[in-house]
């Protein structure tokens, strides 16, 4: 039976040290909840490493084996792994880049090499486990190579990868000296989950600025293989915290609470010590606050956690610093002899204490320069099952697409801060009741459980769109069978489509002449008696004369509009009209002036704009643009609008070059039907012809062709086995 094997770089699991022995304890992070349901069933298992360096071998197989009933499975990292892996790649390089603090970011091919170790240290362990139909999930921006590395020890695997913490815009993105091999692993995975509609969206602007891969939609085609990028906002565990409230121990707290500030407002932060919180923009907010609005004196407090986190790395030893610096700067500066403004712990606490802080706070003050997620303020909505309170929330955090009703601010803006902490100490109370029903509700249904049964149907459906794909694939076996077919016929009709089917793609258009390879193939194919081969193409009917017409050829240009038998003369489709092409042209023409690098293409019954020669993105933009602007002018002039590869075409609609392949087959008698095509117009051709035809997509996108070949060398080879 197939197994799930959830990866992660830490496991869900708290170590203590008595007496020289190891005691090991589930910890309750957000994620180990929600894959609870997961890993701890049946064979299922969860990989990663402990969180403590074992040197001994024997205390190593003590927690292994203790492990092994827990469903988990270490990897052991050694001091200098944690090092240069976690400490110097993943936090030093990974985490300030993709958090927009590229300053902070180290490029050290020292860490790089440890990175790359650790990671192919995680695939050694998986692969002692894994079987080729088993489900692998990897979290997480420690283990970015992963994904690649399992894929080419077993091809078919299902991966699944979720990035906790934000993909940076490509400008960011591109600073990484490994950016390519970084996004190669990440594409071993089928399905790659984000926080975040733009993190992903990021992710395949970089995928397809970078590696020479194409995006339709949220799909990329890697290698034949669909691989999908899509949103998945994690949800926390909303029951825990909605039904916490009631629990002895936070009844207990809270009531120390209720004595300890009786008559103050209190404002909740909650953070890991990191530079991407944002903690001393808030710090100085509140101060801001505390000057602007003297009457909250002895009124409000400002109650902050912060959970100590990576405290070898300088940056965050400094940011500490300046923490407690300023802190104690408020302090000095306002307090009373009754009251202190900032209660600032440096120290992680029970969930008990978080939850009945929770309960009590009448501000949750959540302000990250950026973050994945931020899981503390869906916490916070969640225990407010009295609808009371109020969330401020940063706009550079995942939360914010989906927290609407809180107070949304930009955590740079220390003004706008300030205002909304009066705000929400104003609020009344029916208004904080609209606004936290509303994000309760999304809390509750977009649950952990939800966010990881989202996930895992979507894994499934990914792998079976890829089987689906695979079974139209031309394989060696299924062109054996076309080739015994061929055989067979008598008489043969093969309709090939020419640029991107028989060529590659060229950034000059008419640098994409057939080369000797091509003559060779072509005439070998229209030596035999029995064949009768068309040449389909979009191209004018001078350059198919040019550079065919000496063939034992038949011709058809413009998509149809041209027509030439073999050794016979050009002839166009009748009751054609071509008065719409001024028109047009002048829209085409302010195109061309506003996007350098594009050209219009004049063609008797059509008209082009290339833009395969403008700046990546730019091009995509005004084509959209364009082809909204045309659709409004061609809607009554009997008109089509043809987007492609790089380029938009406007042509008659009589014209279609499924309508041109039946005109030709009209009348005559084949046994053995056959074409090949790579771009929106030969989908005409595929939907035209009979059933039992031979139809060939170049490319593996979505077709009404039959079967599929990679590219334009497959189509070639796949032609000479046939002649
Ligand atoms: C990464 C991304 C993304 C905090 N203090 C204590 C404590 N916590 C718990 C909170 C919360 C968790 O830690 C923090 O989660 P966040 O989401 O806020 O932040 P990161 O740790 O940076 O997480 C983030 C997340 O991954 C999930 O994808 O949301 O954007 O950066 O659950 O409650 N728990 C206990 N004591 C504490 O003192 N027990």
């Amino acid at each position: 039976m197939s197994k799930t094997i959830i990866v992660s770089n830490r496991l869900p699991v708290k170590i203590a040290e008595k007496d020289g022995e190891f005691v090991l304890a589930p910890s309750e992070g957000g994620l180990a909840t929600g894959l609870g349901s997961i890993y701890r069933n049946g064979n299922n298992v969860w990989i990663g490493w402990p969180g403590l360096v074992v040197p001994e071998q024997k205390d190593q197989d003590d927690i292994r084996q203790q492990m092994a009933g827990m469903n988990l499975m270490p990897v052991y990292l050694e001091q200098e792994e944690i090092n240069n892996f976690y400490e110097g790649f993943s936090n030093e390089t990974l985490w300030p880049v993709f958090h927009y603090m590229a300053v902070y970011a180290r490029y050290e091919q020292g860490y790089w090499d440890a990175y790359y170790r650790v990671n192919e240290k995680f695939r050694d362990l998986i692969l002692s486990v894994a079987e080729p139909d088993d489900v692998i999930w990897i979290h997480d921006y420690q283990l970015l190579l992963l994904p690649g590395m399992i894929r080419q020890a077993l091809p078919d695997v299902s991966i699944g990868f979720f990035l906790h913490i934000p993909f940076p815009s490509f400008e960011l993105f591109r600073l990484i000296p490994w950016r390519a091999e970084l996004l190669e692993g990440m594409l071993g995975a089928d399905l790659l989950g984000f926080h975040t509609f733009d993190d992903s969206r990021h992710f395949i602007n970089a995928v397809t600025r970078i590696l020479p891969i194409n995006a339709s939609a949220n799909q990329l085609m890697v290698n034949d293989r669909a691989v999908v990028a899509e949103t998945f906002p994690m949800g926390i565990d909303y029951d825990k915290y909605a039904s916490m409230g009631t629990d002895a121990e936070v009844q207990q707290q809270l009531r120390q609470l209720e004595e300890n500030f009786h008559g103050i407002k209190m404002i909740l932060t909650i953070d890991r010590l990191d530079y991407s919180k944002g903690i001393l923009q808030r710090l100085q907010a509140f101060e801001l606050f505390l000057q602007l609005y003297p009457e909250y004196a002895e009124k409000v407090v400002l109650y902050m956690i912060v959970v100590p986190s990576r405290d070898t790395v300088p940056q965050y030893v400094a940011l500490r610093d300046e923490i407690d610096k300023l802190v104690g700067g408020i302090n000095a500066r306002f307090r009373t002899i009754n009251w202190h403004p900032v209660h600032y712990f440096y120290r992680s606490f029970p969930i008990e204490t978080l939850s009945a802080l929770y309960n009590f706070a009448d501000i949750c003050l959540v302000t990250p320069m950026r973050d994945g997620m931020n899981l503390v303020s869906k916490e916070y909505v969640a225990s407010r099952t009295q609808n009371n309170g109020v969330l401020i929330l940063s706009e550079m955090a995942g939360a914010s697409k989906e927290l609407i009703d809180a107070l949304i601010v930009n955590p740079n803006n220390i003004g706008a801060i300030t205002r909304a902490l009066e705000e929400a100490l104003i609020m009344p109370l029916p208004e904080q009741y609209r606004r936290m029903k509303q994000m309760r509700q999304v809390v509750a249904k977009f649950n952990v459980n939800h966010w990881v049964k989202l996930f895992m149907d979507r894994l499934q459906e990914v792998k079976q769109i890829q089987q689906s794909m695979l079974a139209r694939r031309l394989s060696t076996d299924m062109q054996l069978h076309v080739q015994q077919a061929y055989k067979k016929a008598g008489r043969r009709a093969i309709f090939l489509d020419y640029d991107g089917t028989l060529v590659g793609f060229n950034v000059n258009v008419d640098l994409a002449s057939p080369d000797q390879e091509l003559y060779h193939l072509l005439r070998s194919l229209t030596a035999d008696p029995s064949n009768e081969v068309v040449m389909i193409s979009g191209r004018k009917h001078e350059t198919l004369s040019e550079w065919l017409g000496h063939l034992r050829l038949h011709l058809i240009a413009e998509h149809g509009a041209w027509q030439r038998r073999q050794g016979g003369k050009w002839h166009k489709l009748p009751g054609l009209n071509d008065q719409w092409k001024q028109e047009i042209y002048t829209i085409l023409d302010t195109y061309t002036d506003r996007t350098p690098g594009s050209f219009i293409e004049e063609k008797s019954y059509s008209l082009v704009w290339h833009y395969r020669k403008v700046e990546a993105g730019l091009g995509e933009l005004r084509a959209n643009e364009l082809v909204g602007t045309l659709r409004y002018y061609t809607s009554d002039k009997g008109l089509m609008v043809l987007p492609g590869d790089k380029v938009i075409e406007v042509k008659n609609a009589e014209i279609n070059k499924g309508r041109a392949t039946l005109n030709w087959l009209h009348d005559d008698h084949f046994d053995f039907v056959m074409a090949i095509g790579d771009d929106h117009t030969d989908e005409d051709i595929f939907k035209a012809l009979p059933e039992d035809a031979i139809t060939i997509k170049v490319g593996s996108q979505v077709s009404a062709a039959r079967y599929y070949l990679r590219n334009f060398k497959e189509v070639r080879q796949f032609l000479t086995t046939l002649v």
